[in-house]
């Protein structure tokens, strides 16, 4: 027999249950969205548990927090001020500097336009300064390009400083592409043969506080995907302004700043060698009305040039096809960078 008191007993028991499962929910979504919608990657667990949260966000989201990286907040602020230094420089100067075929450097504000079809008069509402050190093949290959680098009396130690970070960079983005193997239950030594001699850059970024106007066509950056295997942000302050359209929500969100952690976004050539499994997810940069500015910096993974991409054997088989004809990253990197930065002249790199 059902009496009053088990009743009582029942019911807060069940309250007790509800309680704990609400408490739960809230702890996940802030250990495991960083307080935004976005995931956490906690490079501080083991290798099999980071492979594991990354398949798990690389589909839905193709964004994620990458957090306890060991990259120590001393050398990215030195980055961020050297970056200052460097876009407070007068216009002669930086243009000292600029990009040209050839070489890396300096890219003017509105230089680049990412998305043609809607920023159809105005460029991106940002200026930027490619960076990379010396390849390690020696032989003139297509887009090995050495950097131009502003004096050092005119900044001093911004080659070195921005060196070190690109150089950390590099060593963080081979173990990311190692738990990126795991990740797709390949050997963690899959992707060494195609980054023998990576076209990985670093890219200084400096959004003006111009307000972006999406039905004018105006952008911080317009919207785009990234070229290679994923892409490594580090932001200054927060300013915000970065906005992803993950596949699963179907809209844009923000993307706030995190504390200690980089943005990590998967790119094209990932996409394709998991035949959309993992997703390089569309985003762009929309700038509020602030009146303080954005710093960014961007470190592109891209793999050789010669890397022929296609589908890995852990997911193509007898069963599922492969969506895409192999291409090379060379050829596909080319041709992004020159829809984007239509002032260079890249025929002579093919
Ligand atoms: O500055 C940002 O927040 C984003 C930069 C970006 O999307 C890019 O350079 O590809």
């Amino acid at each position: 027999m059902v009496t009053n008191k088990t009743k009582i007993c029942f019911s807060s028991h069940m309250i007790v249950l509800v309680l704990i499962f609400i408490s739960k929910i809230l702890v996940n979504a802030s250990e495991n969205t960083g307080g935004s919608d976005i995931p956490v990657v906690d490079l501080s667990k083991s290798k099999y548990e980071v492979a594991q949260n990354i398949r798990n966000v690389a589909k839905d989201f193709g964004f994620f927090y990458l957090i306890n990286h060991n990259i120590s907040q001393v050398l990215l602020s030195k980055v961020f001020n050297q970056s200052m230094s460097f876009f407070n420089l007068s216009e002669l100067q930086k243009l000292s500097v600029k990009q040209r075929d050839g070489y890396f450097g300096y890219t003017p504000f509105e230089e680049e336009v990412l998305d043609k079809e809607r920023q159809y008069n105005r460029g991106d509402t940002k200026e930027g300064y490619y960076v990379r050190g010396p390849f390690a093949n020696k032989e003139r290959r297509p887009l090995q390009w050495e950097t131009l680098w502003i004096d050092e009396k005119i900044i001093p130690e911004f080659k070195a400083t921005t060196l070190e970070y690109y150089y950390r960079l590099k060593q963080l983005s081979l173990r990311l592409t190692s738990l990126i193997a795991l990740s797709l239950n390949l050997e963690e030594n899959f992707f060494d043969n195609k980054f023998q001699n990576p076209l990985d850059v670093l890219r200084l970024l400096h959004y003006t506080s111009e307000p972006s106007n999406i039905s004018s066509g105006i952008f911080g950056a317009g919207q785009h995907t990234d070229y290679g295997m994923f892409t490594i942000l580090a932001v200054l302050d927060h300013v915000s302004g970065l906005q992803i359209y993950p596949p699963r929500l179907n809209r844009w969100i923000d993307v706030p700043r995190l504390e200690n952690a980089f943005i990590v976004n998967l790119g094209d050539q990932l996409q394709r060698w998991t035949n959309d499994y993992y997703h390089s997810t569309l985003h762009r940069v929309v700038i509020a009305n602030t009146s303080v500015q954005r710093y960014s910096v961007a470190f592109f993974w891209e793999p050789d040039f010669e890397c022929l991409v296609s589908c890995v054997p852990t997911i193509c088989n007898e069963q599922e096809l492969p969506k895409y004809e192999p291409v090379m990253h060379g050829e596909h990197l080319l041709f992004k960078f020159s829809q984007g930065h239509t002032q260079l002249d890249l025929k002579t790199e093919l």
